[in-house]
Protein backbone atom coordinates (compact mmCIF):
# COMPACT_ATOMS: atom_id res chain seq x y z
CA UNK A 1 0.00 0.00 0.00
CA UNK A 2 1.71 3.21 -1.31
CA UNK A 3 -0.16 6.21 0.97
CA UNK A 4 2.39 8.89 -0.48
CA UNK A 5 1.43 8.29 -4.31
CA UNK A 6 1.87 11.04 -6.60
CA UNK A 7 0.38 12.01 -9.90
CA UNK A 8 0.90 14.59 -12.12
CA UNK A 9 -2.84 15.61 -13.95
CA UNK A 10 -0.52 18.59 -16.12
CA UNK A 11 2.73 19.55 -17.11
CA UNK A 12 3.27 23.39 -18.54
CA UNK A 13 6.91 24.08 -19.74
CA UNK A 14 8.85 22.61 -16.17
CA UNK A 15 6.01 23.57 -14.29
CA UNK A 16 3.61 20.59 -12.77
CA UNK A 17 0.41 20.16 -11.11
CA UNK A 18 -0.70 17.48 -9.42
CA UNK A 19 -1.88 15.64 -6.00
CA UNK A 20 0.39 14.23 -3.58
CA UNK A 21 -1.86 11.79 -1.27
CA UNK A 22 -1.18 11.53 2.09
CA UNK A 23 -2.60 9.40 4.78
CA UNK A 24 -4.93 12.43 6.05
CA UNK A 25 -5.94 13.13 2.61
CA UNK A 26 -4.48 14.75 -0.79
CA UNK A 27 -2.57 18.09 -1.08
CA UNK A 28 -3.08 19.80 -4.40
CA UNK A 29 0.44 20.81 -6.07
CA UNK A 30 2.02 23.36 -6.61
CA UNK A 31 0.67 24.21 -2.39
CA UNK A 32 2.23 26.75 -0.14
CA UNK A 33 1.89 25.36 3.39
CA UNK A 34 1.44 27.26 6.48
CA UNK A 35 3.98 27.38 8.98
CA UNK A 36 2.88 26.23 12.68
CA UNK A 37 6.29 25.90 14.32
CA UNK A 38 4.55 25.36 18.03
CA UNK A 39 1.68 22.92 16.40
CA UNK A 40 -0.36 26.11 15.98
CA UNK A 41 -0.53 28.95 12.54
CA UNK A 42 0.44 32.33 15.10
CA UNK A 43 -3.05 33.74 15.82
CA UNK A 44 -5.22 31.21 12.93
CA UNK A 45 -7.43 28.59 13.93
CA UNK A 46 -7.43 25.39 11.88
CA UNK A 47 -10.80 26.35 10.59
CA UNK A 48 -9.77 30.03 9.33
CA UNK A 49 -6.59 27.73 7.53
CA UNK A 50 -9.88 25.24 6.43
CA UNK A 51 -11.65 28.09 5.02
CA UNK A 52 -8.94 29.99 3.01
CA UNK A 53 -7.66 26.79 1.69
CA UNK A 54 -5.04 25.58 3.15
CA UNK A 55 -3.89 21.78 2.62
CA UNK A 56 -1.19 20.90 4.67
CA UNK A 57 0.58 22.67 7.89
CA UNK A 58 4.19 22.24 8.99
CA UNK A 59 5.35 22.27 12.36
CA UNK A 60 8.84 21.69 14.21
CA UNK A 61 10.59 19.07 15.64
CA UNK A 62 12.84 21.24 17.55
CA UNK A 63 10.26 23.52 19.65
CA UNK A 64 7.82 20.41 20.15
CA UNK A 65 10.61 18.01 21.30
CA UNK A 66 11.72 21.26 23.90
CA UNK A 67 7.72 21.73 24.74
CA UNK A 68 5.45 20.10 25.10
CA UNK A 69 7.29 17.18 24.56
CA UNK A 70 7.23 13.93 21.68
CA UNK A 71 5.53 11.68 24.11
CA UNK A 72 2.98 13.82 25.27
CA UNK A 73 1.78 14.83 21.78
CA UNK A 74 1.76 11.05 21.29
CA UNK A 75 -0.47 10.66 24.05
CA UNK A 76 -3.25 12.96 23.06
CA UNK A 77 -3.00 11.86 19.27
CA UNK A 78 -0.30 12.78 17.80
CA UNK A 79 -0.50 16.40 15.85
CA UNK A 80 -3.79 15.43 14.15
CA UNK A 81 -5.73 14.72 17.66
CA UNK A 82 -3.69 17.88 19.89
CA UNK A 83 -3.53 20.50 17.72
CA UNK A 84 -6.87 20.36 15.72
CA UNK A 85 -5.59 20.18 12.45
CA UNK A 86 -7.33 16.61 11.20
CA UNK A 87 -5.14 17.26 7.56
CA UNK A 88 -2.13 16.39 6.36
CA UNK A 89 1.47 17.71 8.56
CA UNK A 90 4.43 18.16 7.72
CA UNK A 91 7.30 18.88 10.16
CA UNK A 92 11.07 19.61 9.88
CA UNK A 93 13.53 17.70 11.19
CA UNK A 94 15.16 20.32 13.61
CA UNK A 95 18.62 21.02 12.14
CA UNK A 96 17.69 23.89 10.82
CA UNK A 97 16.00 25.43 13.84
CA UNK A 98 19.14 24.36 16.27
CA UNK A 99 21.48 26.54 13.99
CA UNK A 100 18.93 29.50 13.53
CA UNK A 101 17.77 29.85 16.92
CA UNK A 102 19.14 27.08 19.73
CA UNK A 103 22.81 28.13 21.30
CA UNK A 104 24.24 25.21 19.13
CA UNK A 105 26.79 23.78 21.05
CA UNK A 106 28.22 21.26 19.05
CA UNK A 107 27.27 19.16 15.77
CA UNK A 108 29.52 16.25 15.15
CA UNK A 109 28.88 13.01 12.69
CA UNK A 110 26.94 11.87 15.26
CA UNK A 111 24.24 14.92 15.91
CA UNK A 112 23.71 18.11 17.06
CA UNK A 113 23.88 18.95 21.02
CA UNK A 114 22.30 22.58 21.76
CA UNK A 115 21.05 24.52 24.87
CA UNK A 116 17.35 24.35 24.81
CA UNK A 117 16.29 28.36 24.43
CA UNK A 118 14.04 27.86 26.88
CA UNK A 119 15.45 26.05 30.20
CA UNK A 120 19.01 26.07 28.84
CA UNK A 121 19.30 22.04 29.16
CA UNK A 122 21.93 20.43 26.80
CA UNK A 123 19.70 18.45 24.18
CA UNK A 124 21.03 15.75 21.48
CA UNK A 125 19.42 15.79 18.26
CA UNK A 126 21.04 12.88 16.46
CA UNK A 127 18.80 11.96 13.19
CA UNK A 128 17.86 8.42 14.60
CA UNK A 129 16.36 10.90 17.52
CA UNK A 130 14.75 13.31 15.14
CA UNK A 131 12.91 10.26 13.24
CA UNK A 132 11.21 8.77 16.54
CA UNK A 133 10.29 12.23 17.60
CA UNK A 134 9.01 12.79 14.22
CA UNK A 135 7.23 9.07 14.57
CA UNK A 136 5.66 10.58 17.68
CA UNK A 137 4.34 13.68 16.71
CA UNK A 138 3.05 11.68 13.78
CA UNK A 139 3.22 14.01 11.21
CA UNK A 140 2.63 12.77 7.46
CA UNK A 141 5.95 13.52 6.17
CA UNK A 142 9.11 13.74 7.87
CA UNK A 143 12.00 15.45 6.72
CA UNK A 144 15.66 14.17 7.65
CA UNK A 145 17.84 15.78 9.79
CA UNK A 146 20.23 17.55 7.90
CA UNK A 147 22.92 20.73 8.65
CA UNK A 148 21.81 23.74 6.67
CA UNK A 149 25.22 25.82 6.38
CA UNK A 150 25.35 29.62 6.55
CA UNK A 151 25.74 31.32 3.62
CA UNK A 152 28.65 32.22 2.92
CA UNK A 153 30.49 29.30 3.93
CA UNK A 154 33.28 27.67 2.67
CA UNK A 155 33.54 24.87 -0.12
CA UNK A 156 35.36 22.32 2.19
CA UNK A 157 33.27 22.85 4.88
CA UNK A 158 29.89 23.25 2.33
CA UNK A 159 31.47 19.44 1.11
CA UNK A 160 31.96 18.57 4.90
CA UNK A 161 28.56 19.24 5.65
CA UNK A 162 26.68 17.68 2.77
CA UNK A 163 28.37 14.13 2.74
CA UNK A 164 28.02 14.52 6.53
CA UNK A 165 24.20 15.02 5.74
CA UNK A 166 23.79 11.97 3.14
CA UNK A 167 24.86 9.05 5.90
CA UNK A 168 22.77 10.94 8.24
CA UNK A 169 20.05 10.65 5.79
CA UNK A 170 20.80 6.99 5.78
CA UNK A 171 20.58 6.48 9.23
CA UNK A 172 17.20 8.49 9.60
CA UNK A 173 16.30 5.41 7.00
CA UNK A 174 17.18 2.83 9.26
CA UNK A 175 15.63 4.22 11.98
CA UNK A 176 12.46 4.65 10.34
CA UNK A 177 9.54 2.22 12.04
CA UNK A 178 6.18 3.94 10.81
CA UNK A 179 4.88 2.48 7.26
CA UNK A 180 2.26 5.80 7.31
CA UNK A 181 4.51 8.21 7.65
CA UNK A 182 6.67 9.44 4.51
CA UNK A 183 10.76 10.32 5.20
CA UNK A 184 12.09 13.37 2.54
CA UNK A 185 15.59 13.36 2.11
CA UNK A 186 16.93 17.33 1.95
CA UNK A 187 19.92 18.05 -0.69
CA UNK A 188 22.25 20.44 0.43
CA UNK A 189 25.37 21.86 -1.41
CA UNK A 190 25.07 25.72 -0.55
CA UNK A 191 25.29 27.58 -3.73
CA UNK A 192 28.31 25.87 -5.42
CA UNK A 193 26.87 24.00 -8.21
CA UNK A 194 28.75 20.97 -8.22
CA UNK A 195 28.25 20.25 -4.66
CA UNK A 196 24.76 20.75 -5.43
CA UNK A 197 24.78 18.65 -7.93
CA UNK A 198 26.12 15.63 -5.96
CA UNK A 199 24.20 15.97 -2.89
CA UNK A 200 20.95 16.08 -5.35
CA UNK A 201 22.45 12.67 -7.04
CA UNK A 202 23.15 11.35 -3.94
CA UNK A 203 20.11 11.94 -2.04
CA UNK A 204 18.21 10.69 -5.29
CA UNK A 205 19.69 7.05 -4.67
CA UNK A 206 17.78 6.57 -1.68
CA UNK A 207 14.35 6.27 -3.82
CA UNK A 208 12.92 8.11 -1.26
CA UNK A 209 8.94 9.37 -1.76
CA UNK A 210 9.72 13.28 -2.25
CA UNK A 211 13.06 15.12 -2.11
CA UNK A 212 13.69 18.99 -0.39
CA UNK A 213 15.68 21.87 -2.10
CA UNK A 214 17.74 22.94 1.53
CA UNK A 215 20.74 25.27 2.26
CA UNK A 216 18.90 28.31 -0.04
CA UNK A 217 17.23 31.52 0.68
CA UNK A 218 19.98 32.05 3.95
CA UNK A 219 21.22 35.12 2.51
CA UNK A 220 22.54 34.45 -0.86
CA UNK A 221 22.22 36.37 -3.79
CA UNK A 222 18.62 36.14 -5.73
CA UNK A 223 20.39 35.09 -8.60
CA UNK A 224 22.31 32.27 -7.66
CA UNK A 225 19.40 30.76 -5.50
CA UNK A 226 17.66 30.24 -8.87
CA UNK A 227 20.60 28.76 -10.60
CA UNK A 228 20.82 26.15 -7.75
CA UNK A 229 16.70 25.70 -7.80
CA UNK A 230 17.31 24.87 -11.98
CA UNK A 231 20.13 22.75 -11.57
CA UNK A 232 17.56 20.53 -8.52
CA UNK A 233 15.07 20.35 -10.50
CA UNK A 234 16.52 19.62 -13.45
CA UNK A 235 17.84 16.95 -11.83
CA UNK A 236 15.62 15.31 -9.60
CA UNK A 237 13.37 12.66 -10.90
CA UNK A 238 9.75 13.94 -12.33
CA UNK A 239 7.67 11.68 -10.71
CA UNK A 240 8.24 12.48 -7.08
CA UNK A 241 7.16 15.78 -5.35
CA UNK A 242 9.94 18.84 -4.75
CA UNK A 243 10.22 21.17 -1.96
CA UNK A 244 11.99 24.19 -1.88
CA UNK A 245 12.53 24.82 2.13
CA UNK A 246 11.82 28.64 3.81
CA UNK A 247 10.88 30.18 0.72
CA UNK A 248 7.73 32.12 0.86
CA UNK A 249 7.83 35.58 -1.21
CA UNK A 250 5.33 35.97 -4.32
CA UNK A 251 7.62 36.77 -6.64
CA UNK A 252 10.30 33.71 -6.05
CA UNK A 253 7.00 31.13 -5.80
CA UNK A 254 6.29 31.98 -9.11
CA UNK A 255 9.73 31.95 -10.59
CA UNK A 256 9.98 28.29 -8.19
CA UNK A 257 6.79 26.94 -9.47
CA UNK A 258 8.26 27.67 -13.14
CA UNK A 259 11.43 25.91 -12.36
CA UNK A 260 8.89 22.72 -11.31
CA UNK A 261 9.32 22.99 -7.33
CA UNK A 262 6.13 21.49 -6.16
CA UNK A 263 5.77 22.64 -2.45
CA UNK A 264 7.34 25.63 -0.09
CA UNK A 265 6.97 26.53 3.72
CA UNK A 266 8.02 30.34 4.63
CA UNK A 267 7.07 32.28 7.81
CA UNK A 268 6.75 35.36 5.31
CA UNK A 269 3.28 36.03 4.99
CA UNK A 270 2.38 35.35 8.80
CA UNK A 271 5.09 37.27 10.49
CA UNK A 272 4.84 40.08 7.88
CA UNK A 273 1.44 40.02 8.43
CA UNK A 274 1.99 40.20 12.34
CA UNK A 275 4.34 43.36 11.60
CA UNK A 276 1.92 45.45 9.77
CA UNK A 277 2.28 44.42 5.91
CA UNK A 278 -0.68 43.18 3.80
CA UNK A 279 0.45 40.73 0.67
CA UNK A 280 -0.97 42.12 -2.37
CA UNK A 281 -0.90 41.62 -6.37
CA UNK A 282 1.44 44.88 -6.63
CA UNK A 283 3.61 44.71 -3.55
CA UNK A 284 3.01 45.04 -0.22
CA UNK A 285 0.79 47.29 2.07
CA UNK A 286 2.16 49.16 4.56
CA UNK A 287 -0.29 49.39 7.54
CA UNK A 288 1.46 50.95 9.84
CA UNK A 289 1.59 54.05 7.07
CA UNK A 290 -1.06 56.55 8.02
CA UNK A 291 -1.99 56.60 4.47
CA UNK A 292 -4.69 54.10 4.56
CA UNK A 293 -5.98 55.70 7.71
CA UNK A 294 -9.50 56.87 5.18
CA UNK A 295 -9.05 54.45 2.66
CA UNK A 296 -12.85 52.45 2.53
CA UNK A 297 -11.47 49.87 0.40
CA UNK A 298 -10.49 46.72 1.08
CA UNK A 299 -7.08 45.27 1.32
CA UNK A 300 -7.22 43.56 -2.10
CA UNK A 301 -10.01 44.05 -4.32
CA UNK A 302 -11.66 40.52 -5.42
CA UNK A 303 -10.08 38.86 -2.29
CA UNK A 304 -12.61 36.27 -1.03
CA UNK A 305 -10.56 36.45 2.61
CA UNK A 306 -13.03 37.14 5.73
CA UNK A 307 -10.58 40.34 6.20
CA UNK A 308 -10.93 41.50 2.74
CA UNK A 309 -14.76 40.95 2.56
CA UNK A 310 -15.74 42.18 6.33
CA UNK A 311 -13.03 45.52 6.68
CA UNK A 312 -11.76 48.95 5.18
CA UNK A 313 -7.84 49.08 4.84
CA UNK A 314 -8.90 52.03 6.81
CA UNK A 315 -10.00 49.92 10.19
CA UNK A 316 -7.07 47.43 9.21
CA UNK A 317 -4.83 50.42 9.34
CA UNK A 318 -6.54 51.62 12.80
CA UNK A 319 -6.06 48.04 14.21
CA UNK A 320 -2.51 47.56 12.90
CA UNK A 321 -1.19 51.05 14.85
CA UNK A 322 -3.41 50.36 18.30
CA UNK A 323 -1.27 47.14 18.44
CA UNK A 324 -4.45 45.40 18.46
CA UNK A 325 -4.24 41.60 18.36
CA UNK A 326 -6.92 41.29 15.95
CA UNK A 327 -5.28 43.56 13.02
CA UNK A 328 -1.92 40.50 13.32
CA UNK A 329 -4.78 37.92 12.84
CA UNK A 330 -6.41 39.68 9.75
CA UNK A 331 -3.41 40.42 7.82
CA UNK A 332 -1.84 37.00 8.59
CA UNK A 333 -5.91 35.61 7.48
CA UNK A 334 -5.05 37.59 3.83
CA UNK A 335 -1.63 37.00 3.74
CA UNK A 336 -1.95 33.28 3.60
CA UNK A 337 -4.89 33.71 1.12
CA UNK A 338 -2.90 35.97 -0.79
CA UNK A 339 -0.28 33.11 -1.51
CA UNK A 340 -3.08 29.85 -1.72
CA UNK A 341 -4.95 32.15 -4.54
CA UNK A 342 -1.48 32.55 -6.17
CA UNK A 343 -0.70 28.63 -6.46
CA UNK A 344 -4.70 28.12 -7.27
CA UNK A 345 -3.72 30.42 -9.99
CA UNK A 346 -0.82 29.05 -11.14
CA UNK A 347 -2.38 25.19 -10.85
CA UNK A 348 -5.10 26.29 -13.06
CA UNK A 349 -2.80 27.99 -15.47
CA UNK A 350 -0.89 24.94 -15.99
CA UNK A 351 -3.50 22.86 -16.73
CA UNK A 352 -4.40 25.24 -19.73
CA UNK A 353 -1.05 25.01 -20.85
CA UNK A 354 -0.43 28.98 -20.02
CA UNK A 355 1.93 29.07 -16.91
CA UNK A 356 4.26 31.53 -19.04
CA UNK A 357 1.27 33.95 -19.51
CA UNK A 358 0.78 33.56 -16.00
CA UNK A 359 4.03 34.39 -15.05
CA UNK A 360 4.16 37.29 -17.40
CA UNK A 361 0.48 38.57 -16.07
CA UNK A 362 2.00 38.44 -12.13
CA UNK A 363 5.15 40.43 -13.17
CA UNK A 364 3.29 43.64 -14.77
CA UNK A 365 1.06 43.82 -11.63
CA UNK A 366 3.98 44.31 -9.59
CA UNK A 367 6.02 47.87 -10.08
CA UNK A 368 7.48 47.77 -6.96
CA UNK A 369 7.77 46.53 -3.13
CA UNK A 370 6.08 49.07 -1.48
CA UNK A 371 2.76 50.70 -2.18
N1 LIG B 1 16.93 22.41 6.11
C1 LIG B 1 15.87 22.15 6.93
N2 LIG B 1 14.89 23.05 7.10
C2 LIG B 1 14.97 24.21 6.43
C3 LIG B 1 16.03 24.52 5.56
C4 LIG B 1 17.07 23.56 5.38
O1 LIG B 1 18.05 23.73 4.63
C5 LIG B 1 15.78 25.80 5.06
C6 LIG B 1 16.63 26.55 4.11
N3 LIG B 1 16.04 27.74 3.69
C7 LIG B 1 14.58 26.22 5.63
N4 LIG B 1 14.11 25.27 6.45
N5 LIG B 1 15.81 21.00 7.59
ZN1 LIG C 1 -7.99 39.19 1.60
Amino acid sequence: MNFFHFQITHKAGRARTGLLHTPHGPVETPLFMPVGTQGSVKGLMPRDLKEIGSQILLANTYHLLLRPGPERVRALGGLHGFAGWRGPWLTDSGGFQVMSLGHLRRIDEKGVVFQSHLNGDLVELTPERSVAVQEALGSDIAMALDECPPYPSSRAYLEASLERTLRWLERSLKAKTRPDQALFGIAQGGTEADLRRRSTLETIRFDLPGYAIGGLAVGEPKEAMFRMVELSTALLPEEKPRYLMGVGHPEDLVAAMGLGVDLFDCVYPTRTGRFGYALVPEGRLNLKSGRHLEDPRPLEEGCDCYACRTFSRAYLSHLVRSGEMLGAVLLSLHNLRFLHRLTEGAREAIRQGQYGDFARAFAERRFGKEI
